[in-house]
């Protein structure tokens, strides 16, 4: 089955004026869709390889089924962990709550840590809020190319995009204003239910 762009759960104006509508269709309709596109593409001249017995280009295909493949699904996490200004409770509650309070002391000082790490991206990539299943732990990672840099068998709870596309249009060089302003409209509902079916709530 190939894989499809999945649509986004709001309106593409109602992250307004958080995320301008323009840059939701650029970024919607044009990149995410690339990513998909190349992730169906990467799988297709796989399954040829596997069918052929020809692994010539495999180190090529995985490469794209890595770099596409995580394009695609992060920016699927992304969508969900966003929500409409206004619409937003503002900060996590329950177990999530609990456990962001237990691993970075208060929900105040995981805020200017992900913060901070996620501004501190080099060039390209993304802020994330993570579940490490091998001890049960809370993770923040910065993925600077989305296909390296990873932990193996990590769940991503909280996503930010911080590609330029994501945000340039209305924050031209000003990622932090970005990043700042990105706090509004995050779906902690989405989050926590992410954090309990990995963790088990
Ligand atoms: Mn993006």
């Amino acid at each position: 089955m190939p894989h499809v762009l999945p649509p986004l759960p709001y309106e593409y104006n109602a992250l307004e004026p958080v995320i301008d509508e323009q840059t939701m269709h650029l970024h919607h309709d044009k990149h995410h869709q690339a990513y998909v596109a190349g992730l169906n593409k990467a799988e297709e001249e796989l399954a040829k390889a596997r069918a052929a017995g020809d692994y010539a280009l495999i180190k090529h295909w995985l490469k794209e089924a890595a770099f596409h493949g995580s394009g695609h699904i992060l920016h699927t996490l992304f969508w969900e962990n966003l929500c409409p200004p206004g619409q937003c409770k503002g900060q996590p509650g329950g177990h999530l709550a609990e456990k962001i309070a237990a691993t970075f002391g208060s929900f105040e000082k995981f805020k200017a840590e992900f913060t901070a790490a996620t501004v501190a991206v080099e060039g390209s990539g993304w802020g994330i809020l993570a579940y490490r299943p091998f001890d049960g732990s809370l993770v923040i990672l910065q993925a600077e190319k989305h296909q390296d840099l990873t932990q193996w068998g990590v769940v991503p709870l909280l996503i930010c995009d911080v590609w330029e596309h994501a945000y340039y249009l209305k924050y031209q060089n000003r990622r932090a204003d970005f990043v700042s302003a990105f706090w509004q409209i995050v779906n902690w509902d989405v989050v926590e239910a992410r954090f309990c079916r990995a963790a088990g709530c």
